[in-house]
């Protein structure tokens, strides 16, 4: 079972995350990690935080002349900003003219973190909820990432809309249909978005989105949007009907929740499923030389939880960014009173980091099954597991049952 965890404040000295369980002798870089923490750290609507970072993983145990050694990988990223910020985030004592913050985000975590945690200064909620915390969890993600293309699996994303500007080509329903829609490779997708500012694949609609970030941009404003993840090359029977919380699909929707701002999840046609009839929906099961296929991926490559062999397809949503430059209504938590909300640095837009971070998690989810179904030790164990149960077990449902 591998597990992670981060730590780590968004003006803190630095982000940590300690990432457990995956097996000896598979080879990461931390080149492989930077290029995915670059990947985040783009985007048309970001601000000017991210000119002033350039995160880059300090590896600081788990991994040996290139590869992993089995024991937990450590891993660190500078906050640049941090010395920017040595005042504010003392962590020995408070110097006088640090300013408590008092006046809630709408839409942030401020108000109910000062609630749950009896704090007497926003800025103790502020800094953890911070999508800050991502670049690590990116980190982590992308040593998932780098095991499961050992086995030939790829993951991918692109936005699909950023304030309600949608490509007039449905790249989703044609997925959907299971069209081969990125060459059977999901980091084909990424290819193809990460060419775009706001990571979309279509470049009529990539101008529309930029123009409109530019005029809530002027007026205080900021956009949320949706985004498509996809997983290709996940053999069969990852997750399990079994037991509730052991079902793919449900793992995924937690991890994809737990993104920040991130405030719908659904797998293959989702919502849209609801309201067809099931003739629409179900994908048919076909066979070509004993292999099952389906004539669509509406159930985006899972079915009872399991995953099917088809292409695991996730979309998301993300609400607007919630620190507006034009104040909405809040309390002010000295006075009690009724003010103006107060506008802390932040982006106008942040899905197509949104998306990266959905990879990861993504890759996070699809590993931590796949090492659950295949186990191993070492690299070399989890490759026998694997090729045991693709080679030899599943032919045996492939022969058909017994007379
Ligand atoms: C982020 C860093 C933050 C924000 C953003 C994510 O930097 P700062 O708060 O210093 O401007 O840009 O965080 C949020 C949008 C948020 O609401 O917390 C990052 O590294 O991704």
């Amino acid at each position: 079972m591998i597990r992670f965890l981060t730590a780590g404040e968004s003006h803190g000295k630095v982000l940590v995350t300690i990432v457990e369980g995956f097996p000896s002798n598979m080879p990461i870089s931390s080149d492989y990690i930077n290029s995915h923490l670059k990947r985040r750290q783009s985007g048309f609507g970001r601000n000017v935080r991210m000119k002033i970072e350039s995160d880059t993983v300090q590896i600081l145990s788990g991994i040996r002349f290139g590869k992993t050694i089995g024991s937990p990988i450590s891993l660190l990223i500078e906050n640049n900003d941090w010395a920017n910020w040595r005042d504010v985030m003392n962590v020995d004592q408070k110097s006088a003219d640090v300013k408590k913050i008092t006046i809630p985000r709408p839409g942030h975590a401020d108000l109910v973190g000062v609630t749950k945690y009896n704090f007497d200064d926003i800025r103790n909620s502020i800094e953890r909820s911070s999508a800050r915390e991502t670049a690590v969890r990116v980190a982590a993600g992308s040593i998932a990432r780098k095991f499961l293309e050992h086995f030939g699996i790829y993951i991918g994303s692109f936005v699909e809309s950023i304030g309600g500007i949608y490509s007039t080509n449905d790249y989703f329903s044609q997925l959907l249909q299971n069209k081969n829609l990125f060459e059977k490779s999901g980091w084909s997708a990424s290819i193809k978005a990460d060419k775009s500012s706001v990571r979309v694949l279509d470049q009529k609609q990539e101008k529309k989105i930029i123009s409109k970030i530019k005029t809530v941009k002027k007026s205080g404003d900021t956009l949320g949007g949706t985004f498509i993840t996809v997983a290709t090359g996940v053999p069969v029977g990852l997750g399990s009907f079994m037991q509730f919380d052991r079902k793919l699909d449900a793992d995924i929707a937690f991890h994809f929740m737990s993104i920040n701002a991130v405030k719908g999840v659904e797998i293959g046609s989702g919502f849209y499923s609801a309201e067809q009839p099931g003739s629409q929906i179900h994908d048919e099961i076909t066979i070509d030389k004993n292999n099952f296929n389906r004539k669509s991926n509406n159930a985006g490559g899972i079915e009872g939880g399991i995953s099917n062999g088809l292409p695991i397809i996730v979309r998301a949503a993300m609400k607007p960014i919630s620190t507006l430059a034009k104040p909405l209504e809040s309390v002010d938590l000295s006075s009690m009173k009724k003010v103006s909300s107060r506008y802390e640095r932040s982006d106008f837009t942040a899905v197509p980091s949104c998306a990266v971070i959905a990879e990861s998690m993504l890759a996070w989810v699809v590993a931590k099954h796949f090492l659950i179904k295949f186990g191993g030790d070492s690299i070399e164990e989890t490759e026998d597991n694997y090729t045991s149960f693709t080679k030899k077990s599943i032919n045996r449902i492939r022969k058909g049952f017994k007379k």
